[in-house]
């Protein structure tokens, strides 16, 4: 399929004359001049620098500290009213330019950071603990705002500038964000459905149009959220130990022979930018070295149009035990799992068969191919080596390994989170999306408009939402704000057991269709968005809005 550029698209991305730009400094460098046509994949810029992989450590991102003073100048945001709140707690995150070493040797790369750094740093927050986050933009040039994605946030905070511009985040300016880490609340009984409570969710930039710029700089970081349920988990060591729970975000990126990003996705008529360095954590192929025993990580496809499915190098199984933003209801065991843009799986790794040996050494592989934004390919194995487990470090037995294991085979004895499906019954309505590409990337024909309500469902029902791909062979993974959804086919058919709980996003194959079912839970009314996360389709107008009635 080709698309042809529209006006509008021509003109924001600077190509009526200009030529491909790298993001250097801050602020955008022209590389060439004279007019760049859009151009096949194959011939899109590669990465000319050579570096020898698996000669640095893992990054793993800080976690955020709130600071003890609270914000008294009058600039909240609206908390939810609900009983048993704690008082807020309050951060404050900076965005600024820095340089980090993302290849190694090349110390110098310009990248955009949450409080300077890329990953930002990690959120850890607690059920009923509502966190007030200050966001100051101090990136030249730039306009920002932050989504947190999966989380049950109101309108105002939910960073979606296109349905409240009052929180874009312009270079000087600060913006409050409210996050109540709260379940949403059931209208009869109005207490939480904790069997909604998230686990894991990121937060990253949502500026409208330029999302895909905002990430591909280093906008994004993990934040996550634990309830009673899931620290009781912990404590009776389910789960591992927070000391052995790893945020671990996989993106690709595309520098130039001075190691800076170059990001120039109208080069391929905006199909999705592709790189071919693959960063874990911000860092170039890492290693991590490992105890023996086993290991919880936070897995996100961060990137911006490609596609991962990921296996272990020894043929081990992952355990997975959360889907997006969500525990699931048990650990599903998985050789190999595919990533959407944006979907996170929370998995555990066993390591503890492993002689501790410089020579233990197991990798996390990608055998997915894609060579275009249209999606992935076939698989192929070995693949490409992204991290390296050493297993070289000596037990820690003052903490003891965690004790989950896989069900039995058709066993679905809840171990994990207990999971509260929306029946057919509560269904008051259908609609139908059609993801497709009239006049660029639109739904139902339409590219998005920020001042249209494209659904209007009300408040506290369940609507069943048909998701249609008619793009031909591109692929979409559409994610919807607000509220979790339930697949209830794909394709036509019930989707695999770790896909038929709770996801914030849905992959669409070529052709292909979901059905999901959706509760909207909102303590305030207000509207949000849902769109295609291949951030160059979404940024080319894939979006749509829809306004939760009372
Ligand atoms: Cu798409």
């Amino acid at each position: 399929m080709k698309r042809r550029l529209t006006r509008r698209e021509l003109i924001k991305y600077g190509m009526l004359g200009l030529g491909s730009i790298t993001l250097g400094s801050g602020a955008y460098r022209l590389l060439s001049q004279g007019a760049s046509s859009a151009r096949a994949d194959e011939d899109l810029p590669r990465t000319p620098i050579k570096f020898t992989p698996f000669t640095q450590a893992l990054p793993v991102p800080p976690p955020k500290q709130g600071v003890t003073t609270p914000f008294t100048d009058g600039r909240h945001c609206v908390l939810p009213s609900v009983s048993g709140l704690t008082a807020p707690k309050f951060y404050t995150v900076q965005l600024r330019p820095v340089t980090q070493e993302l290849i190694p040797g090349f110390p110098q790369t310009v990248v955009w950071g949450y409080d300077g750094m890329y990953p930002g740093p990690t959120f850890r927050v607690n059920h009923n603990e509502p966190a007030i986050v200050r966001f100051t933009n101090n990136i030249t040039g730039v306009n920002t705002i932050v989504h947190n994605h999966g989380g049950h946030t109101s309108s105002e905070s939910d960073g979606s500038d296109s349905v409240f511009p009052s929180q874009v985040t312009g270079p000087g300016q600060s913006k409050d964000f409210c996050y109540g880490n709260i379940a949403p609340i059931n209208p009869a009984t109005h207490n939480q459905e904790t069997s909604d409570f998230a686990s894991t969710q990121w937060y990253h930039d949502h500026m409208m149009d330029i999302t895909g710029r905002g990430v591909y700089m280093g906008l994004a970081g993990f934040y996550l959220l634990k309830d009673e349920l899931e620290a009781g988990l912990i404590a009776n060591h389910t789960l591992p130990a927070d000391a052995y729970d790893i945020p671990l975000v996989f993106q690709d990126r595309v520098f130039d022979a001075n190691a800076q990003l170059v990001y120039n996705p109208g080069a391929n008529e905006f199909g999705g930018w592709l790189g071919d360095v693959f960063l874990m954590n911000g860092k170039a192929q890492p290693f991590f070295h490992v105890e023996p025993r086993k290991y919880r990580f936070r897995l996100l496809n961060g990137s911006n149009a490609r596609w991962y499915e990921l296996t272990l190098s020894n043929g081990q199984s992952m355990l997975q035990i959360g889907k997006d933003s969500w525990l699931l209801p048990f650990g599903v065991n998985r050789s190999s799992i595919r990533f959407g843009l944006a979907e996170r799986a929370d998995v555990i790794i066993d390591f503890s068969k492993f002689p501790v040996s410089p020579n233990s050494v197991v990798y996390l592989n990608n055998i997915l191919q894609q060579n275009d934004g249209r999606g992935p390919g076939g698989t192929s194995r070995p693949g490409t080596s992204l991290l390296k487990f050493i297993v070289d470090l000596p037990l820690n037995t003052n903490v003891p390994d965690a004790t989950i294991t896989a069900n039995a085979a058709g066993d679905q004895t809840v171990t994990l989170r207990p999971n509260i499906a929306i029946s057919p019954t509560e269904i008051v309505r259908t609609r139908n999306f059609e993801f497709d590409d009239k006049d660029g990337w639109s739904i139902n024909e339409r590219r998005f408009d920020p001042n249209r309500n494209d659904a209007t469902p009300q408040s506290n029902t369940a609507e069943r939402w048909v998701l249609e791909n008619d793009g031909g062979d591109w692929q979409h993974p559409i994610h919807i704000h607000l509220e979790a959804h339930q697949v209830q086919k794909i394709n036509g058919r019930t989707p695999p057991v770790y896909q038929s709980f709770k996801s914030d996003t849905t992959q669409l194959g070529p052709d292909g269709t979901a059905e999901v079912f959706i509760k909207f839970r909102t303590f305030a009314p207000g509207r949000w968005v849902f769109h295609c996360h291949n951030l160059e389709h979404e940024d080319n107008a894939m979006m749509a809005a829809f306004q939760v009635i009372p």
